[in-house]
């Protein structure tokens, strides 16, 4: 037993469902997490049932009663107590980051430490989740809105990030008197229960009801559950278009809410006055960090004609450098794909390109023998190809990269444009004229768009999110708070008369 699996308290049979100090294994399915990374079983919990799910989102209901009246700073207090536990559980949850889901080491203490900074920027969140005053047209009337909490937050999270983006959602929801009912990814449920299990320590110290933090275990059938269930006030899930249809289907059927952050398709576009030493390391980092498996990851570089040749003989080069590998030892930049499932997406697509017309400027290749023994080990491959493509409209989730040629700036910006997602963007560029050009209105239609940095890495600062098939929602910073509350605009008469709005009269 490695040793940041016992301290993280994961054990070869885990607890699949808590409401806090309840911990409690379900009768349901087993569900067996195996590392990528060495292709052996970490340990198992099993998949929620029926029951259990109503018992939680019960549990769940009564706890929000409470929670909603804890005022705001005294809930951001909670939740920097949290930041605290993550701070010293770091590199332990960072490990089991890595091995479970295989990103490399430095990506897995990266995530930990997004989920820091979320902690950090929902503290100060607390004392600041302001409404605004208006001026009624009414004399002796006063008008202003207040935000409150909304109820319970459902919170389904993808393999790929599997314990930050909840926490971009939780840390945000609590903070705004929300309850949580959490169901990590089925490839990933063990980072899911290390999280709870910290969150419980600080819960239990602060004498938090139960029922604030839940955790649910299991794949789409439990999905379906929170998505048809009104208990559910919000429900944000993170993952594939397919499944955001689904989930987007069903909460609009019922009228609820719902935050997608779906497949991402998303371009860097290479100017003729592209700083190279500047574009180069984020278009690799981009495209084969976290193995392709970002949703902000680099999938098509659009590049001048100009620059074209230049531009795949340096890429050449600086794919023959990576290291391919146990994402826990240093210096490896590419770990393994999430399961075998995902290296037959990427030889699929491959595939694809081939019967498209694509040919390979870096092979595409799945590697074999000591150290790959998992078989979800592939190489980084790029790929030369046309946008409209039908392979290079849809999102694979592995490290293919495809080159674009374009020779007007407006040409290049249809083509980033000319696909159904909308997540994230890039240009790589010294003018200033084209710099805006690609941030105007008539530019990036993305959620994100940047100039000189990749398509990857967003800092939670910022909302994160995009449009199209992405789904449309935001997380994270800036604002994106007020999807977890419910508005309210409020009118007070202070006055002795009933003026009516609009200058109707009414004598009776
Ligand atoms: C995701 O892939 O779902 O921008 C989230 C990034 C990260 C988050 C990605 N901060 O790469």
């Amino acid at each position: 037993m490695q040793t940041f699996l016992q301290k993280l308290s994961i054990k070869p049979k885990n607890a699949g469902v808590s409401t806090g100090q309840q911990q409690w294994t379900s009768t349901g399915e087993e569900i067996e997490s195996f590392s990528p990374v060495d292709g052996k079983s970490i340990g198992t919990t099993t998949e929620t049932t029926r029951k259990d799910y109503d018992q939680v989102l019960e549990t769940a209901r009564l706890a929000f009663r409470e929670w909603r009246l804890v005022p705001a700073p005294r809930r951001g207090e909670i939740v920097r107590q949290i930041g605290d536990a993550l701070r010293e559980g770091k590199q332990e949850l960072g490990q089991l980051v890595s091995y479970e889901m295989g990103k490399s080491l430095p990506e897995g203490l990266g995530e930990v430490q997004e989920m820091i900074d979320i902690c950090d920027f929902a503290v100060g969140l607390s004392r600041q989740l302001y409404g605004l005053t208006m001026h009624s047209e009414r004399p002796a009337h006063r008008m202003y809105e207040q935000w409150h909490p909304l109820g319970v937050v459902g919170i389904i999270s993808a393999f790929n990030f599997p314990v930050a983006v909840w926490s971009w959602n939780a840390m945000i929801a609590w903070v705004c008197g929300d309850v949580c009912v959490w169901k990590p990814s089925e490839k990933t449920p063990l980072t899911g229960i290390a999280c709870q299990q910290l969150i419980q320590a600080v819960f239990a110290r602060n004498e938090v009801p139960e029922g604030v933090s839940c955790l649910i275990s299991g794949g789409r059938s439990v999905g379906e559950w929170m998505a048809n269930d009104p208990r559910v006030d919000l429900l944000s899930a993170t993952g594939s278009t397919r499944m955001g249809k689904a989930v987007a289907e069903a909460v609009g059927r019922r009228l609820g809410r719902s935050l997608l952050e779906l497949g991402g398709n998303n371009a860097i576009i290479i100017t003729p006055e592209a700083d190279l030493a500047v574009a180069i390391p984020a278009i690799v980092f981009g495209a084969v960090g976290t193995a392709g498996q970002r949703c902000t990851s680099t999938r098509r570089l659009i590049v001048h004609t100009a620059m074209y040749d230049e531009m795949k003989e340096r890429l050449q080069k600086a794919y023959a450098q990576l290291r391919i590998g146990n994402p826990l030892e240093t210096g490896v930049h590419v770990g393994p794909l999430i399961d075998q499932d995902a290296v037959g997406g990427y030889l699929a697509s491959v595939e694809a390109i081939r019967k498209q017309g694509g040919s390979f400027v870096v092979e595409p290749e799945v590697l074999s023998g000591a150290d790959y023994e998992s078989g979800c080990y592939v190489r980084p491959c790029i790929a030369e190809a046309e946008n409209q493509w039908e392979i290079v409209q849809r999102e694979t989730f592995a490290p293919i990269l495809y080159l674009i040629r374009y020779e007007t700036l407006e040409e290049a910006i249809d083509l980033q444009n000319g696909v159904p997602q909308g997540l994230s963007s890039a240009i790589f560029t010294l003018n200033m004229r084209e710099a805006e050009q690609f941030l105007s209105a008539a530019g990036s239609d993305c959620g994100i768009a940047n100039v000189n940095i990749g398509t990857s890495g967003a800092e939670i600062g910022g909302a994160f999110g995009g449009e199209k098939e992405t789904g449309g929602g935001r997380e994270s910073g800036s604002d994106a708070w007020k999807a977890y509350m419910r508005r309210q605009t409020n009118t007070l008469n202070y006055g002795r008369t009933l003026p009516l709005a609009q200058g109707i009269t009414f004598d009776i």
